[in-house]
This record gives C-alpha cells, sequence and structure tokens, in this order.
C-alpha cells in the first residue's frame, strides 16, 4: 500500500500526458460528483463508476491504439475518457439515449462497444461478470491466427494488443480459467488486467477467495504477472507500458493484478454505506489528491492543477446538461438490427450434379468444410477430437488437419464455453470460426456464452458487432446412446433470440446449410443427427444423397417438401401432412408407406427462421396436421410449431394439430428396450397419422 506516501519519483512519463491524465481523472471525478448530485435522475438506470479506480484505467486508456483491442467492464468509465470517448459519449449511455454511441440506449452505462477507426475497438460487453474473459481471450486468438496465416493487416511492427479488463471477484467465475488456461496454453497477445478492490458488492475478498488474481494467476504457466499499486497513475503508467511493451513485441501473455480502493459506490443501486466498514481506508488511498501532490512535485503548479480541474467541472457540467437534452430512441428503433443480413437469400448451385455416387452424411458435411478451408483462409476448424490424430469422433474433420495444417484444424481443451464464446472474439477480427461441441449432450457449459455473449452481439452493439460463428452439434438418439449420447436441445436453443439454427436430414441438406451457414454474418447452430451420418439405421438410407457442387447453397428457412400427396385424395379432402426435421423426416415416411397417397411431408430444414409460408400453405392445403419432433412434446419447438399453425390457419383445419414425441421423461435410457420404448417410431407415428385420418 503507498498510502501516506508524500515523496514524489521522477518519471519519464511526458508532461503533456501528466496533464492530460489530471485534466482526465478530475473529468472522470466530476461526472461521478455529478451522478451522485443528480442520482434522481441519473439512476434511473443503473451504473457504476470508477471513482477510486481512475489512475490505473487511465494510465491503460491512453496507452492503447487505435489497432489494439480492449474489453472494458462496467466499473471503466476511466478507460474510457483514456482511449478519447468524451464524458458527453458516456453520458448519452447513462440516460440510454438515441445517439449512445455504443448501443443506442439498448444497454447500461459503460457497457461500450466501439468499431471507431481512432480509437481501440471494443467488442460488445454484457453484464454477466468474468463472461467477458472467453470472447476477449478469443479476440487474441484471432489475432494470433491471422498474424500466423500472415493474412494480418500490417501494423509496422505495432502489433495489436488484446485487453481483458475484469473485476477481482469476477476472476473467481469457471469461465475465467477456460480462458486462461488457452491464453497460457498457446500464448495469446493478450492483458488481463485486474483491478482488485477487494469487493464483490457486499460480499469480501475473504469471504470470496482463496487467492488473488496474481496467486491465481502463477498456475496458469507461461502468463507474466505484474503487480500495480493501482492508485498511483505514474507507477500504473510505467508498469502498464512494459506489459504492453511485452505484449506488443513478445505475443504473449500477460496478467496485471491492480491494488485500488473502492471509493464509489458499489452501483447507484447498491449503496456504500449500507455496508462498507472501511471506507476510511479505501479514502486514503484515494488517487486523486496523491496525483495532484506528485504532479505539483513536477513542476506543475497548484494553479495550472486547479485551473484544468475547474475546466473539467465545467465541461462535464455542460456536457451533462447538453446529455439531458438529447433524443430519447423511438419505438421503432427496437426492432433494428436482430439479424445481420446474410448474402444467402435463394438456392443456388447445383444440387444433384450428374455422375456422382450417393455419398454418406457426415461426408456430405466433410467436404463441405474442406472447400470452405480450401477457399478462404480467415477459416478454420477447432473442437475436441477434431486435429489431425482422429478427425473428430465421428470422422466428421478426417484428413482436414493434414490437408490444411495443425494451426487451422486443432483440437481444444474440454471447454464448451471456449469453443462457443472464443468465437465471437475471432469474428469480430475477421476470422470465421468454424467450431464443434462433440455430443449435443454437453453443449450446457457453452450455452453460456452463446445466450450472454453471442446471441447479443449484434443487437446490442447497435449492428456492429455480429458475430459470425458456424456452430456444429452432433444431435440425437441412434441406438443405446444412453442418457449422454442421445439427447435433443433445439427447443432450449430455439429459445434463444439472436441465433440461427439448422437441422438438416440429408447430406445435400448439410451441405447447402453449412455454406449457408458459414456465409451467413450471425451465428449459427448446425444439429446434425448422429443416427443419420452413415445411414446405419434402418430407413434412413435416403440421407445418403448425391454431393452437391461446391457452389450449392441452401438459405436459412427454407423447407423441403419430402413427399407429396396425390392430387386427388387432397381433393377429395382425404389427405394429410406431417411437418418434421431430423430423424422425424425418416420415421413420418416409412410410417407414410401404409396409406398410399395420403401423406404429404415437410422436412422444415431449419429451425430458426422456420418457413412458416411453407407450413401454413401446407396446412391449408390438407387441413390436418401432425407435427413429429424426436423431444418429449411438453414444451417444445415442436408445439409451438402446433400452436402457429392453430392459430394462423384455424379456419383451414378439419382437426387439432397433433403432436408426436418422445415419452415425457428426463433421459433416455441406455438400454435398448427401454430407448425404443421411449423414443418415437414409424409404428408410433403411424398410429398417429391413423388417429388423423378419421378424426
Ligand atoms: C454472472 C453474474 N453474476 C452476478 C452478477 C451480479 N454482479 C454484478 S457486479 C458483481 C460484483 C463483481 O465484483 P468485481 O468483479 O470485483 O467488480 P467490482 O464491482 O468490484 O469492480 C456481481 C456479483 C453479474 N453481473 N453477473
Ligand atoms: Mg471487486
Amino acid at each position: 500500500m503507498s498510502e501516506g506516501k508524500s515523496q514524489v519519483k521522477k518519471t519519464n512519463v511526458s508532461k503533456d500526458i501528466l496533464k492530460k491524465a489530471w485534466r482526465l481523472m478530475c473529468e472522470a471525478r466530476a461526472m461521478s460528483d455529478l451522478f451522485e448530485e443528480h442520482k434522481q435522475v441519473t439512476s434511473k438506470y443503473v451504473h457504476a463508476c470508477s471513482r477510486g479506480h481512475e489512475a490505473v484505467q487511465l494510465a491503460l486508456g491512453l496507452q492503447l491504439k487505435p489497432q489494439d483491442w480492449v474489453a472494458p467492464y462496467y466499473r471503466d468509465d476511466s478507460i474510457l475518457l483514456g482511449i478519447g470517448m468524451t464524458p458527453y459519449d458516456c453520458m448519452l449511455q447513462l440516460l440510454a439515449k438515441r445517439d449512445d454511441p455504443f448501443s443506442g440506449g439498448r444497454t447500461y452505462y459503460s457497457h461500450p462497444s466501439l468499431k471507431d477507426d481512432d480509437k481501440p475497438k471494443i467488442p460488445h460487453q454484457s453484464s454477466a461478470t468474468g463472461m467477458q474473459a472467453i470472447p476477449t481471450t478469443g479476440v487474441a486468438m484471432g489475432v494470433q491466427y491471422l498474424e500466423k496465416q500472415k493474412i494480418a493487416e500490417d501494423f509496422n511492427g505495432q502489433n495489436p494488443v488484446v485487453v481483458c479488463s475484469i473485476g477481482d471477484a469476477a476472476m473467481t467465475e469457471g469461465e475465467v480459467s477456460e480462458a486462461l488456461q488457452m491464453a497460457a496454453l498457446k500464448q495469446f497477445p493478450i492483458m488481463y488486467f485486474v483491478q482488485d478492490n477487494e469487493w464483490d458488492i457486499s460480499a469480501n475478498s475473504k469471504e470470496t477467495r482463496a487467492q488473488n488474481a496474481a496467486e491465481f494467476a502463477k498456475g496458469f504457466k507461461g502468463i507474466e504477472v505484474i503487480k500495480i499499486e493501482g492508485n498511483d497513475f505514474i507507477e500504473s503508467y510505467e508498469k502498464l507500458e512494459k506489459a504492453i511493451h511485452i505484449i506488443r513485441t513478445e505475443r504473449r501473455p500477460v496478467l496485471i493484478h491492480a491494488s485500488v480502493p473502492l471509493l464509489g459506490h458499489h452501483t447507484s443501486g447498491v449503496r456504500k454505506e449500507w455496508y462498507r466498514d472501511d471506507l476510511e481506508e479505501h479514502e486514503k488511498r484515494d488517487p486523486l489528491p496523491k496525483f495532484r501532490e506528485t504532479l505539483l512535485g513536477l513542476d506543475l503548479t497548484e494553479k495550472e492543477l486547479e485551473e484544468i480541474q475547474n475546466k473539467a467541472i465545467e465541461s462535464v457540467q455542460e456536457q451533462y446538461d447538453k446529455a439531458t437534452e438529447a433524443e430519447d430512441p423511438k419505438p421503432e428503433d427496437l426492432f433494428d438490427y436482430d439479424f445481420a443480413p446474410t448474402p444467402v437469400t435463394e438456392e443456388k448451385g447445383e444440387r444433384e450434379p450428374k455422375g456422382k455416387e450417393a455419398t454418406v452424411m457426415v461426408d456430405s458435411a466433410l467436404f463441405a468444410v474442406r472447400e470452405i478451408l480450401s477457399k478462404h483462409p480467415e477459416a478454420l476448424l477447432y473442437g475436441q477430437d477434431v486435429g489431425g490424430r482422429l478427425g473428430g469422433v465421428f470422422r466428421e474433420a478426417a484428413t482436414l488437419a493434414q490437408q490444411f495444417g495443425d494451426d487451422r484444424v486443432f483440437n481444444t481443451p474440454i471447454q464448451e464455453a471456449f469453443i462457443i464464446g472464443s468465437t465471437v472474439g475471432m469474428a469480430a477480427t475477421g476470422c470465421k470460426p468454424i467450431v464443434e461441441v462433440q455430443f449435443a449432450d454437453y453443449i450446457w457449459p457453452g450455452l453460456n456464452q452463446l445466450f450472454t455473449e453471442l446471441s447479443r452481439s449484434y443487437y446490442l452493439s447497435n449492428g456492429k458487432w455480429p458475430a459470425s460463428s458456424l456452430i456444429r452439434v452432433p444431435i440425437g438418439a441412434y441406438g443405446s446412446g444412453g442418457p449422454y449420447h442421445s439427447s435433443s436441445v433445439e427447443s432450449v436453443l430455439t429459445n434463444i433470440r439472436g441465433i440461427k439454427i439448422a437441422y438438416p436430414s440429408t447430406g445435400a441438406d448439410l451441405k447447402g446449410l453449412l455454406k449457408a451457414g458459414f456465409y451467413d454474418p450471425n451465428p449459427v447452430v448446425m444439429l446434425e443427427h448422429k443416427g443419420l451420418y452413415w445411414s446405419k439405421i434402418k430407413g434412413t438410407e435416403k440421407a445418403k444423397t448425391i454431393e452437391p457442387d461446391e457452389d450449392y447453397v441452401i438459405p436459412f428457412g427454407k423447407g423441403r417438401v419430402v413427399q407429396e400427396a396425390d392430387q386427388n385424395q387432397v381433393e377429395k379432402g382425404k389427405s394429410m401432412a406431417i411437418i418434421t426435421y431430423g430423424m422425424g423426416v425418416y420415421w413420418s415416411t416409412q410410417a407414410a408407406k401404409q396409406f398410399d397417397g395420403k401423406i404429404e411431408i415437410i422436412d422444415l430444414r431449419s429451425l430458426v427462421p422456420v418457413d412458416e409460408k411453407l407450413i401454413y400453405e401446407t396446412a391449408k392445403k390438407h387441413s390436418k396436421i401432425l407435427v413429429v419432433t424426436e423431444e418429449p412434446e411438453i414444451n417444445t419447438f415442436a408445439q409451438a410449431l402446433c400452436g402457429l399453425i392453430q392459430r394462423n390457419c384455424f379456419e383451414h383445419l378439419d382437426a387439432p394439430v397433433e403432436i408426436i414425441g418422445s415419452e415425457n421423461l428426463p433421459a433416455i435410457p441406455l438400454n435398448s428396450t427401454l430407448e425404443a420404448t421411449m423414443l418415437p417410431n414409424a409404428d408410433k407415428v403411424a398410429e398417429k397419422i391413423e388417429a388423423l385420418l378419421n378424426y
């Protein structure tokens, strides 16, 4: 602790920087004073300020360059001032105004996202503590990838530095370990910038951690740890300068552990006087008077400093007055930037080139990825076991590492959060990641990143940061896979707005949709049924198809008519339609054989967006609809579809929309008899068809 020290250090930090830092520190302080003074207005929306953390934050912000990347967290308004944002910019977000440069009034104060040419880049920031670690490490991974492939922009030796700012308590989140693990293992050019105020809202460090971040980071070999008294501007500046130099030139990770006092409230809503018993001690470490004293010892005069301070206070007041008058978002702004526009809007290329033999579905996917990797150096594939030794547990990536090298196709540790969450950072740098979650059953550890970071990046950054990410997920029951290799998860995924989801049932559809997914600027989940990969299950032979040509794409949201009912059956009112996807397509086609010419079958192919037009046309044509799903029916995507059809086609229906799925139980049991009893099959579907036709 440097409290009470009054001696002045000599420094190489220029006078200009010192004066600028003083001005910005005064501005930051004036902002927190003003926000407090006007709390009736400013705390309409929750916010936190950097009060106490200003010195180390400014020392960082002032040293970042436009080619750098930074992920500030909610207490980092001084970093924002340091990189060149104005108090007015910040206040527009404080008051959730339309011109808030970060999110257009969509997210809280100091939750920045920025893509200005003259400033460091800031990808979208969620509010979930610690969850920025993986996406930001993904940025560093992208930067490293582009450099290794020699396709990075040239910054004249001033290579980009990536900074992940994070609170001391957020460091205890499990996902942070995944990020540190990867940064250490692969030596990413990243700085973890930990601000340790020893508070986690009202829980203190004694209650919440066995070691501080510096001690923790020592467990990750290859991350250099640098400790800073973060209330001392000059110490902070000099040590950060060294750290930045290491990262810029040696391309390896550094963790900064900055001790800082917390002088403000946790947030506008959680007030310090309710629970803090250490305020006096923290006040003694206030960076502002400390800096003032240092500056006075460095030939700046009392008068100069006061003048700068007064101007800062005045200017912050003016900017506040102006911000309160700024325009609010309009109701119609709500709908902007739900999905980034995709270039794939129609089916193109040749679906069935002549002279080819049918291939198994898993190979259609393999060929699609091979073509993508050949054509796009910015594309890469990673996940568990996809590397050269095995090429995927389904051999879905076989030979790719050999062909494209271990930097483009590689194994990751068992880290589903990292696998999914890193893609949002990778995408921000211009990489095009294709990743794999080994089994749908294990998507859960990655779901947080998918929901919190990927799905909202484009919307909450007001269109600045689409997250182009293609996530392949083998799914479904394929014969005694048991409770942890058989699950269906599509309803959980379809509940996440902001992602697209495909669930093809043939090789040709898988190839066309993988290509469309790759070119789509949004996060895409490709659900690939394991039971269809090799067409080994009886009745799934048609999943094998001729492999479409290289240009073949299928737009999302377009279903496929698998089989049509006979026109005369339709005219007599004796037909019905099944709407399904995945394995349901094969249960249905088999079942339909017993009802000659009466059954039309629609394969949705993509679940989000879903082909509502085809669904409603089909419902109106046949008046009787059965929806077939592999999931237990209750609260599913399929059930929601029944509701949609009922609402939109009610007057055309001759029977309630029916549904069949698995039994309503928590898991698919291992034993084959139990599994068969649990799942739908052709006979069960046939029974439903019979009942509907006779309704
Ligand atoms: C995943 C998640 N859990 C809980 C919260 C609620 N929360 C907001 S701030 C905070 C404390 C974070 O402390 P620290 O990381 O040390 O940052 P500080 O506020 O001290 O700067 C918590 C628990 C959250 N935002 N995200
Ligand atoms: Mg803290």
